[in-house]
């Protein structure tokens, strides 16, 4: 019988090291929900990094089987592929120009050589466990090279990949020295998934004006095999989060919030602290409210969580102290005894309280200047089962592709965001329903089960194709 392997930089589980010794952790994330019915069944298996360095050899076997018995295969990284191929290559060069950053990009020899041997090594794994006719699911854009890779050892097998950040366009691309390898790298798959068309476009565009290979009706003919290119917005586990948001626990944290924060009127905002995230412009947007409309001042609070991320690049170091500069500048310019303008918090919160916060909120801020999908508003929809709270989304996530019932807004035109803020605060009750029904009956329909499905079938669909193709 044929596996199925998906394979990402890391585990749905995190290995740490405690003074009682190694602990697991499963994640919590959509992808590891999503596709938890995928690697758990049959003889499947999930492969990438356990999130720990592990040198000694009989830990590593430990770790080893210890994963193997949730269907996980480990592949363990030194400290120096870390630092070239995951902080170099991917997070310094490839994540800043795919969101349009490329002024942030490092181009560095040393770390493309890192990427292109680790892609080796996460192949070494694959190709261990991996029959000729096996599925391979590669995800994100740390693993570019991976489909290639694969294809070359096992021409039969079926590989998927799909990327979860955006996919810039053509003239961004063609900066980075190594576009073509990396084309050619993911042109080792027999489907690309993208979170958009847009993003699905420019791909297409970029291996037409890079590679010269034809393409019609969303497929890549290269000199070898048709590759299927397609858009597969990824949806979340909507069932959890609504149920939470029904739950005793989320009650409770509620009132307590609510006694805290007395009547005030909340708006909340939740990332990873990243430049990609629009935090600064949020926050500017935020004082133009205040400035605008000072009828708000005391009746209006900003709730922003910021998780740390990246925190020993400089970029993200600097980004951090220019959130903590604005936060300070405007509750210094705007508090009084009775009123806090943000409450900031530089941290994660649990999953229970994460989810009162939606519930809590009057309105959803998400603002990236760019973002592959962003699953915060769709998370923010899920736990609005009072169909109550205003979604303010950016244009330029991924999301606002499907969420157009949500108040769509520039993020850099700061004015454009005060406006819809005050729109927001001033919907009526029935828009707010209404608005928030057609949002949740959309979560609900795709939710992260429906995409893990259409994207298996469409890669088993892909094969037979193919076939047809190869016989015609
Ligand atoms: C990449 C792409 C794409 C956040 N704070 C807390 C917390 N979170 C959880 C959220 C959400 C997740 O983190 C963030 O997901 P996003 O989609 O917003 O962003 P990225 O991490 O950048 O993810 C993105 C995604 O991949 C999937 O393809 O949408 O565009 O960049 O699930 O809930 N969770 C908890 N406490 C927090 O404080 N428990």
């Amino acid at each position: 019988m044929s596996r199925t392997i998906i394979v990402s930089n890391r585990l749905p589980t995190k290995v740490q090291r405690t003074t009682e010794g190694l602990a697991f952790q499963p994640s919590e994330g959509g992808l590891a929900t999503g596709l938890g019915s995928i690697y758990r069944a049959d003889d499947n298996v999930w492969v990438g990094w356990p999130g720990l360095f592990v040198d000694d050899p009989s830990e590593q076997q430990q770790v080893t089987e210890r994963l193997q018995a949730d269907s996980m295969a480990p592949v363990f990284l030194t400290e120096n592929e870390i630092h070239d191929y995951y902080e170099g290559f991917s997070n310094g060069t490839l994540w800043p120009t795919f969101h349009y950053f490329s002024e942030y990009a490092l181009y560095e020899q040393t770390h493309w050589e890192a990427y292109v041997a680790t892609n080796k090594k996460f192949c070494r794994a694959v190709l261990e466990l991996a029959g000729p006719d096996d599925t391979i699911w590669v995800h994100d854009y740390q693993l570019l090279l991976l489909p290639e890779m694969i294809r070359r050892e096992r021409p039969k097998a079926t590989i998927g990949f799909f990327l979860h950040i955006p996919f810039p366009s053509y003239e961004i691309i063609r900066v980075l020295p190594w576009g073509a390898r990396l084309l050619e790298g993911m042109l080792g798959a027999d489907l690309i998934g993208f979170h958009t068309f847009s993003y699905q476009r420019h791909f297409i565009s970029a291996v037409s004006h890079m590679l010269g290979y034809p393409n019609q009706s969303g497929q890549i003919d290269t000199p070898n095999r048709p590759v299927l290119i397609d858009a597969f917005p990824m949806g979340i586990d909507y069932q959890h989060y609504a149920e939470t948001a029904q739950s005793e626990i989320v009650a409770q944290h509620i009132l307590a919030y609510r006694e805290a924060l007395r009547e005030g009127r909340i708006i909340l905002s939740i990332d990873r602290l990243d430049y990609t995230k629009g935090i600064a412009q949020r926050l500017r947007a935020f004082e133009a409210l205040l400035e605008r409309y000072p009828a708000w001042r005391g009746q209006v609070s900003l709730l922003m969580v910021v998780v740390p991320s990246r925190d020993q690049v400089a970029q993200y170091q600097h980004l951090k102290e220019e959130i903590d500069e604005l936060v300070g500048r405007l509750n210094a310019q705007y508090s009084t005894i009775t009123w806090t303008p943000i409450h900031y918090f530089y941290r994660s919160f649990p999953f229970e309280e994460l989810v009162a916060l939606y519930r809590l909120a009057d309105i959803a801020l998400v603002t990236p200047v760019r973002d592959g999908m962003n699953l915060v508003a769709k998370e923010y929809v899920a736990c609005r089962t009072d169909e109550r709270g205003v979604l303010i989304l950016s244009e330029r996530a991924g999301a606002a592709q499907e969420l157009s019932d949500a108040l769509l807004i520039n993020p850099t035109d700061t004015n454009h965001v005060a406006e819809a803020l005050n729109e927001a605060l001033l919907m009526p009750e029935e828009e707010q329903a209404s608005r928030m029904g057609h949002l949740r009956a959309l979560v609900q329909q795709y939710d992260v089960f429906a995409w893990t499905k259409l994207f298996m079938d469409r890669l088993a669909y892909s094969k037979i194709k193919q076939h047809i193709y190869a016989t015609d």
